[in-house]
């Protein structure tokens, strides 16, 4: 029997009416097959999300839980946080049933909501690592054991179940931990944050859906003592951790990357719920500091492999680039409740489409069930594979944490495509979509029909009894947009407003072009990337001939770059000769002649084995 869907089936349901944008439900944008996100969307219904399951049984998750309860003899398997990646593929089983109403997964579901449910303590206590292997550790160590990370997947997943299906026999289960943790280290009582984020914003959801005050007050007590040096920092130092400073006072994006990233997610949400203003102009700052001088051009976070964290400003290496997925994720999660908070959303939505076109794209393979953890940009011909840095997808990691949370991302997607407010609807995300139009602006169904972004043409169709105000994103790299022949201009907000009665047709302007980086990015100085559109596009050595070198390639700016077959664009190159010295004479040497070059979306990289591949090009 396939499930029917509540209307409250989508991530980040502010409960305060702050926000002057609504989300819609997950059912209510239906994202067609055939379009770009939808059918990503689907690949991720069809092969990675069962590819999550079975990985959840081979890689030793799901023992981790049996062998709590004798059910199973095998060691603890994973890192202490392993329980977490059952709890992000629930959320994305949960989301799937959202979209499509499968029934596919329900008996799996039973068997692994039963499972924890055994496992739980009376006292409400579930994770596996300290009831199975250092029960001595239990919130004894904060700072390492991840136990409230761990908690906030489960309440996470919990609420996804509940609000895609009204299904809450996770939810008592989730609430049973938040009440222990509440008991422990609510307002009044021990003091304690955990070391990794996560819980802030799950328990800023998990107040939303049940209405119980107690939730949002220990969120909002896990970011009050946030920066307060409760937390054992040891070698790795405050920072690492956002523990060198208060929330309020944090200004730039420091640290681990996915811990910041997620921690802001969790500031905002309690922002949303309380309207605090010190917490949205602390995160604006946060905002600025973390897309405006440290973030990859493919939306991507994270300098240096060392501590998984972000750089300082501007340091933005290709080739070492860490760019874990989790912290696009995270930042996704950010971004959009910075759209709901400011009530301005052309940067958020800019953001989050830079963020799934690029490095979201392609942290996953072609076939749905390889996945990037790292995701520079640039692969040397030589470079070695690293563990979660490897030269070619793998299908898990030890580290397992990006492709469950993938998967929990693409299934949750259309709700992040358009919003609503008192009078209109506002387009975010351009794809191939139906979406059900809220009844207070008219009702019916507004069609959207495109290929974006391999195509820019954006056809829009509402039939209803009164036109329907929409107000379409202008993305800020379109010089050129047309709205039924005509050129149109968007307000200065981002958004041209349309009321549209019957059809029209948006085209927005995907001549490729060429992107400089800000001079003080010293590691991209002196190179130029090409993007289209949303996205950004890379040379792969397995599109030159065999005699010329992917890193021995020239551009030059004023080469006319040409859209080809599909989504690639052309254009030339010199070659340098392969010069023996390290270090030599000023002058250029071009001589050894010009090539032709086919560039390829960065979200399609890698899937043709594994070959040099770069996304800024020297020009000099
Ligand atoms: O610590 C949990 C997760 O493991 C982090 O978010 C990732 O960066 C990886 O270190
Ligand atoms: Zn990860």
């Amino acid at each position: 029997m396939t499930h029917l869907a509540t209307e409250r089936a989508a991530p980040a349901l502010p409960r305060a009416a702050r926000s002057p944008h609504q989300p819609l439900a997950i059912p209510a944008v239906r994202l067609g097959e055939g379009g770009v996100l939808g059918g990503w969307q689907r690949r991720n219904a069809e092969a990675t999300i069962g590819h999550c399951v079975a990985q959840l049984e081979s890689s030793g998750v799901l023992d981790n839980f049996r062998r709590v309860v004798g059910e199973s003899g095998a060691p603890y398997r994973g890192f202490v946080f392993a329980d977490s990646d059952l709890y992000k593929t629930i959320e994305a089983v949960a989301w799937e049933i959202a979209r499509s109403g499968t029934d596919r997964w329900d008996a799996w579901l039973d068997d692994v909501i039963g499972l924890v449910a055994r496992v739980q303590e009376p006292s409400g206590y579930v994770m596996t690592w300290i009831q199975g292997v250092h029960p001595e550790k239990r919130f004894a160590e904060l700072h390492w054991t991840h136990e409230m990370y761990v908690a906030g997947h489960l309440i996470q997943a919990a609420v996804a179940l509940d609000r895609a299906v009204g299904r809450d026999d996770l939810l008592r289960i989730a609430t049973a931990f938040a009440d222990l943790l509440d008991r422990r280290f609510g307002p009044g009582r021990e003091e304690g944050v955990c070391g990794h984020p996560e819980i802030e914003t799950a328990l800023v959801e998990l107040y939303r859906h049940t209405g119980v005050e107690r939730y949002l007050a220990l969120a909002q007590r896990m970011v009050d003592l946030r920066g307060r040096g409760l937390l054992k920092v040891g070698n790795l130092g405050a920072t690492y951790f956002q523990d060198h400073a208060p929330v309020r006072q944090a200004r730039d994006a420091v640290g681990h990357a996915v811990r910041q990233l997620y921690l802001n997610a969790g500031v905002t949400d309690v922002h949303l719920e309380t309207g605090e203003p010190a917490l949205l102009e602390a995160m604006q700052a946060q905002w600025d500091s973390a897309h405006h001088r440290k973030m990859y051009l493919t939306g991507a976070f994270g300098s240096r492999h060392r501590d998984e964290a972000f750089g300082d400003d501007y340091e933005l290496p290709s080739d070492r680039a860490y760019a874990e997925t989790c912290a696009t994720i995270a930042d996704v999660h950010w971004s959009w409740r910075m759209l709901l908070a400011t009530g301005e959303p052309a940067a958020y939505a800019e953001t989050i489409e830079r963020e799934l076109h690029n490095a979201l794209a392609a942290a996953v393979g072609d076939d749905g069930t390889t996945f990037f953890y790292a995701n520079p940009l640039q692969l040397r011909p030589d470079r070695f594979s690293e563990e979660n840095a490897p030269r070619e997808r793998r299908a898990w990691y030890s580290c397992a944490c990006c492709p469950p949370n993938l998967a929990r991302l693409l299934a949750q997607v259309s709700a992040y495509v358009a919003t609503s407010t008192d009078d209109e609807l506002a387009l975010h995300l351009y794809a191939d979509a139906e979406i059900d139009v809220p009844a207070h602006l008219g009702g019916g169904v507004l069609r959207v029909e495109t290929s974006y972004p391999d195509d820019g043409a954006v056809r829009l169709r509402h039939d209803g009894d009164r036109p329907l105000r929409l107000a379409l994103r202008v993305p800020s790299w379109s010089s050129r947009t047309v709205l039924d022949g005509a050129p149109a201009e968007a307000d200065a907000d981002g958004y041209l407003r349309v009321d549209l009665a019957g059809a029209a047709t948006l085209e927005l302007d995907l001549a490729p072009r060429w992107t400089r980086a800000h001079h003080r990015a010293d590691a991209l100085r002196g190179a130029r990337a090409i993007e289209v559109g949303p996205r950004v596009y890379c040379v792969e050595q397995v599109d030159l001939p065999d005699d010329v070198a992917l890193d021995d390639l020239v551009v030059d700016e004023r080469a006319p770059l040409v859209r080809a077959d599909g989504a690639t664009v052309r254009t030339t190159a010199a070659v340098r000769p392969r010069a023996d010295a390290l270090y030599g004479p000023t002058e250029q040497d071009l001589s050894a002649g010009e090539v032709a070059v086919v560039a390829i979306p960065f979200a399609r990289w890698g899937n043709r084995g594994s070959s040099a591949m770069r996304v800024w090009l020297p020009v000099v």
